[in-house]
């Protein structure tokens, strides 16, 4: 240990960091140790903080910033210097895209020799290189400072639009001695981080005004909705109002899927024919087809985008980003809702029926299709039967928490898996990103409490497939299921010059995952049937081991990148 704050009367940098943190309620640290931070993290769990340690520091981050989705409290990553905290940051970026909240602290070289470019161990100007790339960014120099710094941090990750936060530590800091009762007196208790944000009344008046006036309402329930915890006052917004309800992915569950409102199973039939479109917590980004393109999935390519919107958002800059919004309602979801709701009043009439049976007619439709595909028992297993299995595991189990990346493997679970409760689907987000798979596994366990079902494609697994070891060492009730295709959308790939390299897509044919498992002590499973995948599936649920199901799927079952095909520039070309 490298402090000499041992005496009663003293604190130093390391104590002080830990105790801002203590005292803001943030218990638990996502992490990787090494040179300056060791000390810090063995310090942390000393002082009872729940300390883990990854393998690679994008996890770590993608476990914080997952934790700051599922508590509203920032989630915390520390890394150390240049090559760690750039590790760190694409998470810290992935995070700031999808508003969640998470602050990465990573600790730098010396100034003196890092602004002079006198090649430090590990110099780099981390503060320069991640300001662009984040929220907010900020260096504490001096040991008094720390609480400052931190309370800062704390309230640009959750205040407004919540994102990432990077907090500058440089070595020399850790060992700084201080008072140790100016050091106490320093620090900060962030009162009301994130303040709720009432809209104005005439704004409330006039997205009512034009919910009423819609023949062909829908409601469209975005991530945002889902961290806004506000899950009572929304679903009673949505069975008030009568109107139709779309969930983004990760707002799947803020009211359970099987829902008779959910329009889920007929979007591409909502969204264009929708009038009057109320945004709760969505963006009209790419996966809205910015509001005006044309829905996915090759078969309907009608475009839509004579709709009115209504948007909630606590960022005042959100409306007219992509389309004009009519009614833009700037404040917190929770009191956005609670204004409509009590602006309503007891006459509030129903959409048309008219409308409502278009969607149930298409709906019911689309349900009887999925259950027939479902009941299909193909050899080899492909997407559907082996997510029918995963289907009737999340139902049986409810508070599950379902991870989920990959392409194909995204996609097909999106739909198949009903989600029944808030908060409890994780995946890809706003940039489909992979990778984020065994961090966001780790932090669900972690502060979720509950089992978790991480859904992976064979692809999506690979980005951080080592953390498998994180899951063994901490004995995290993981399940891992790898939809095997051998390789990314799938295995059948062959290359056109008949030489050795095999495609750029295709993987080693039939890799055992399982031995990945194996060699840490987990539970460890090979299946080729839903039957096997089923009892698999529920051992482990059951036991709360950490397991990882090799899942072998038909190399030829996947679209190349599953839904969004046309995003490729050569099939758009075919097009
Ligand atoms: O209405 P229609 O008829 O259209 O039908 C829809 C619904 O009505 C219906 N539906 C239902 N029917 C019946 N019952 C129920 N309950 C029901 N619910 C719905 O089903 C359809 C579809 O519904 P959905 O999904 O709601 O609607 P739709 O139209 O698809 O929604 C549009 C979108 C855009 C909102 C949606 O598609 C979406 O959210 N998409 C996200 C896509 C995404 O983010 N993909 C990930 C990125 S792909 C690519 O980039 C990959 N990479 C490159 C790479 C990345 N990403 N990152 C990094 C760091 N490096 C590289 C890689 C490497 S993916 C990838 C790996 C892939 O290989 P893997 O092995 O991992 O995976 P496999 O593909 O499995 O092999
Ligand atoms: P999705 O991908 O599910 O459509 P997005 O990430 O695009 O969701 O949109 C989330 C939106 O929610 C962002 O515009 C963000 O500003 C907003 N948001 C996040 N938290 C809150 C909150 N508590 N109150 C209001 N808006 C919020
Ligand atoms: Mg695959």
């Amino acid at each position: 240990m490298t402090t000499d704050a041992t005496a009663n009367d003293t604190t130093d940098g390391f104590n002080l960091l830990i105790d801002a943190l203590k005292l803001n309620d943030l218990d638990t640290i996502f992490c990787l140790p090494g040179i300056p931070i060791t000390d810090l993290t063995r310090k942390a769990q000393a002082a009872g903080l729940r300390v883990i340690a990854f393998r690679h520091e994008q996890n770590a981050g993608n476990a914080a910033a997952i934790a700051g989705f599922m508590t509203q409290k920032p989630g915390i990553c520390l890394t150390v210097s240049a090559p760690g905290f750039l590790n760190g940051l694409v998470a810290l970026t992935n995070a700031t895209t999808n508003c969640f909240p998470m602050i990465l602290i990573s600790g730098s070289s010396e100034r003196e020799i890092v602004d002079l470019q006198q090649g430090d161990y590990e110099e780099m100007d981390q503060l320069a290189i991640a300001r662009p790339l984040c929220k907010a960014a900020y260096r504490v120099l001096h040991a008094e400072d720390i609480g400052v710094g931190v309370a800062r941090a704390i309230r640009a990750a959750v205040s407004g639009r919540p994102g990432g936060v990077y907090l500058d530590f440089p070595a020399k800091l850790f060992a700084q001695v201080m008072d140790a009762d100016a050091g106490r007196k320093s620090l900060i208790k962030v009162v009301d981080p994130a303040p709720r944000q009432i809209p104005a009344p005439d704004a409330v008046r006039r997205a009512l005004d034009l919910l009423k006036s819609a023949r062909r309402p829908l409601i469209l329930l975005g991530k945002g909705a889902a961290y806004a915890q506000a899950d009572a006052d929304i679903r009673a917004l949505v069975e008030k109002s009568g109107i139709p309800y779309l969930p983004m992915s990760m707002a799947k569950g803020l009211l359970p899927d099987t829902h008779e409102q959910s329009a889920a199973a007929a979007r591409s039939y909502v969204l264009p024919a929708a009038d009057v479109v109320l945004l709760i917590g969505a963006r009209l980004n790419w996966l809205l087809s910015h509001g005006k393109g044309k829905t996915w999935g090759g078969k309907s390519s009608k475009a839509w985008g004579g709709q009115q919107y209504i948007q909630i958002d606590i960022s005042p800059q959100e409306a007219d980003s992509n389309v004009r919004i009519a009614a833009p309602l700037v404040g917190d979801i929770g009191s956005c809702v609670a204004a409509l709701l009590g602006g309503m009043g007891a006459d509030w009439a129903r959409p048309p029926a008219d409308w409502l049976n278009a969607i149930a007619e298409r709906k019911n439709k689309n349900i009887a299709k999925m259950a027939e595909t479902l009941a299909r028992d193909p050899q080899p297993m492909n997407f559907h039967s082996a997510l029918n299995v995963v289907r009737d595991i999340i139902k049986a189990n409810p508070d599950a928490i379902l991870v989920n990346e990959g392409a194909n493997a995204l996609d097909f679970t999106r739909s198949i898996v009903d989600m029944y409760k808030p908060r409890k689907r994780l995946d890809v987000g706003t940039w489909g990103v992979m990778g984020i798979g065994m961090g966001f596994a780790v932090a669900a366990a972690v502060v979720g409490g509950h089992p978790v079902i991480a859904i992976e494609g064979d692809s999506a697994f690979g980005f951080s497939g080592m953390e498998v070891e994180t899951i063994c060492r901490y004995h995290l009730p993981v399940c891992i299921v790898i939809l095997n295709n051998n390789g990314v959308y799938g295995g059948a790939d062959v290359n056109p010059t008949g030489g050795p390299d095999v495609a750029p897509t295709v993987f080693v044919k039939g890799a055992r995952y399982d031995k990945l498992m194996e060699a840490f002590g987990g539970v460890a499973v090979h299946v080729t049937t839903p039957a096997e995948l089923r009892s698999a599936m529920e051992e482990a649920v059951r036991s709360k081991e950490p397991t990882l199901i090799n899942a072998v799927i038909d190399e030829t079952a996947g679209t190349e990148s599953g839904r969004i095909t046309s995003l490729n520039p050569q099939s758009a070309k075919k097009k």
